[in-house]
């Protein structure tokens, strides 16, 4: 029976004894899909304990890391509160700025290209 090479084979590619059949390999690349930040920004109105409120209910902080990502937030102006597929980022901005709208707070989140 005819010898079928495999890469397995210790000559291959093209190497002897392989009836001249030419040996490809094709590398296929994967793609990771890219990430979104979401980020919540600061104001001069919107109660502390509503952020933490938030930080907690949407993106499962415990209520320590809620308050210290609140506090982040309010003194530098903004932070990442997560990273996600673009279709959970988009999820969880909206359910912030529909969150903070019911509740009258000016309150503001965004998304970001990582
Ligand atoms: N700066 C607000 C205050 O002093 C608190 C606050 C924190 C608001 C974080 C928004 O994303 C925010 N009441």
């Amino acid at each position: 029976m005819r010898h079928v090479p495999t890469m397995t084979d210790s000559d291959t590619p093209n190497g002897p004894e392989n009836d001249g059949a030419v040996v490809t390999k094709t590398r296929t690349r994967t793609q990771r899909p890219p990430m979104y930040k979401v980020m919540l920004l600061n104001d001069d109105f919107t109660p502390m304990e509503f952020v933490v409120h938030v930080l907690e209910r949407f993106f499962g902080m415990s209520h320590a890391m809620a308050f210290d990502i609140m506090l982040t937030v309010h003194k530098k102006g903004v932070a990442v509160v997560g990273v996600f597929s673009y279709e959970v980022a988009e999820t969880k901005v909206a359910q912030v700025m529909d969150f903070a709208r019911r509740h009258q707070h000016p309150l503001q989140c965004t998304l970001e290209k990582e």
